[in-house]
């Protein structure tokens, strides 16, 4: 059998990549959970259409949750970038979550600070390298799409990355940038702060250079992370894990039992408030809608 690739998906429409050419894929039966990334087995049905048969087994997929659905992004990834921007609505809460998604999936991850010739960005830049960068020791990339990505190359090569981040970012217009072929769709700003919808509609992959795939996907508002599991929470925060162990008792989430480990770093000043509150706020709303 043919083996492709999903390199687009819009709703329960794919496109598979088969030696060069791409292909509307019909599936088959009802299971038509495929992501852009995935390997899939094909049969050829004619120069235009092909038949998914069988999903090859993933290395790793990412997705987001609530307590309802949740939904896959992308899978079989080397590199997760986080793009952020000052502009529009920054949401620390956001950048937290995908950290943790990435931590989950253990991917590394790159957080690309977009907008950097808007003024309002040095200051904005310089917080989040220190709360991310020179406290958790996440690799940072200073960038302005609409000058050029030259920097960002290095960092790509020889992976495959997920752009991902709040609608209105910047990434598509890095996905051009990098990549003009791609021609994908970038909105002005005013469209964000008027409808807050989103410009991408549909996820993308694009072969950038030898071995090197770049994926831009529809802006997120939330990245819920119900599918994980609250005891293993803080095995995904740097800067909590090494604490992991330590506290009285081993069932232990970090909330108000007595001789927490993690409590105590947090009040002698060894743990960031910041990041404290965000485990907080997750583990508490966890328990909340699971009724733990
Ligand atoms: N000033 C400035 N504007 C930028 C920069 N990069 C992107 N923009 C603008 O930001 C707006 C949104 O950019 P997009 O690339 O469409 O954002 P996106 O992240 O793809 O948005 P979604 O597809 O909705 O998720 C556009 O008007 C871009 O021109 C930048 O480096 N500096
Ligand atoms: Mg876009
Ligand atoms: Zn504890």
């Amino acid at each position: 059998m043919h083996h492709g690739l999903i390199v687009s998906s819009y709703g329960r429409q794919f496109i598979v990549e088969y030696q060069g050419q791409q292909y509307q894929a019909v599936t088959k039966g009802k299971k038509t959970e495929f992501v852009v990334g995935d390997k899939v087995k094909l049969n050829l049905i004619n120069d235009k259409q092909v038949q998914i048969m069988e999903l090859i087994p993933r290395e790793n997929l990412i997705y987001r949750s609530d307590l309802n659905r949740s939904k896959i992004i992308a899978s079989n990834l080397d590199q997760i970038i986080i793009v952020i921007a000052v502009k529009p609505n920054f949401n620390q809460n956001f950048l937290d979550s995908c950290l943790i998604c990435a931590e989950s999936s253990q991917i590394t991850p790159l957080i690309l600070i977009n907008k950097m010739d808007l003024i309002e960005s040095a200051e904005f830049a310089s917080k989040i390298q220190q709360l991310y960068g020179d406290e958790l020791g996440y690799p940072i990339l200073e960038l302005s799409a609409v000058d050029n990505c030259q920097q960002l190359m290095s960092y790509l090569t020889g992976k495959r990355n997920l752009l991902i981040g709040q609608s209105g970012v910047g990434k598509s217009t890095i996905t051009n940038q990098i990549f003009p072929e791609a021609k994908a769709r970038t909105a002005e700003i005013t469209k964000y702060e008027t409808s807050g919808s989103h410009t991408t509609t549909s996820a993308a992959l694009y072969h950038i250079a030898e071995n090197t795939d770049l994926i831009d996907c529809p802006g997120l508002q939330e990245f819920g992370l119900f599918h994980l599991e609250l005891t293993e929470f803080a095995e995904y925060f740097p800067d909590l894990r090494n604490y992991l162990g330590q506290c009285k008792f081993n069932n232990c989430v970090h909330l108000n039992e007595p001789n927490c480990a993690i409590i105590a770093a947090l009040k002698a000043g060894k743990i960031q408030a910041h990041r404290y509150a965000f485990y907080k706020r997750i583990t508490e709303s966890y328990k909340l809608k699971k009724n733990y």
